[in-house]
């Protein structure tokens, strides 16, 4: 199989203010674009070409020999997904089942932002917050580089981008704020119910 890179759900321009039709450009044309043309040279001749995605995620993760495979894997899943975890006007109501859960799990959904925050602003040098579904709970996590839940045999449900080049022409180095912005304006909260509800 090869991968082809999806088009942005939304206009370039359309996340604005919180994140620039100049990031988009540079992030999914660029960035993204790179890691699933990597992947599929590095996939010729590998015993993973034409797997779905997802398995050559799992199945080179922690194999020596198949990092650079893992790096962009890794990275064009996040990628796919971290389009999908926003939408203009985002931020806004949770859905009630996935807000009770919320709620349950870690007390408020003022509680789950502080977590999931910290769990971002706390991932040394480039990586991913997380929020994520494991045995039966919700709880944040954070991962270096290309990591992320599937590699770890856990449910990813919403993920943020800490990678500078996510945020630094927008906030330059303000992390912190940039995850106010995603949490506030931009998470689409339809997204991760839909991806709680076929996990649960
Ligand atoms: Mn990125």
């Amino acid at each position: 199989m090869t991968f082809t890179l999806p088009d942005l759900p939304y206009a370039y321009d359309a996340l604005g203010p919180y994140m620039s039709q100049e990031t988009l450009e540079f992030h999914h044309d660029k960035h993204h674009n790179t890691y699933v043309v990597t992947l599929n040279k590095l996939l010729e001749g590998s015993d993973l070409a034409g797997k779905e995605l997802e398995e050559v995620v799992t199945g080179s993760f922690g194999d020596a020999s198949k990092q650079g495979i893992f790096n962009n894997a890794g990275q064009a899943w996040n990628h796919n997904h971290f389009w999908n975890w926003m939408k203009p006007n985002g931020g806004g109501a949770i859905p009630g089942e996935l807000e009770s859960k919320i709620n349950e799990d870690f007390g408020s959904v003022d509680a789950f932002k502080e977590a999931f925050t910290q769990a971002g602003v706390t991932q040394f040098g480039s990586g991913w917050a997380w929020l994520i579904l494991d045995n039966g709970k919700l709880t944040t996590m954070k991962t270096p580089n290309a990591e992320n839940p599937l590699a770890h045999g856990k449910t990813a449900l919403l993920g943020c981008d800490v990678w500078e080049h996510s945020y630094y022409i927008d906030y330059r180095n303000a992390r912190p704020k940039y995850l106010e912005a995603f949490l506030n304006n931009l998470v689409n909260w339809e997204y991760v119910a839909e991806l709680y509800a076929n996990a649960s």
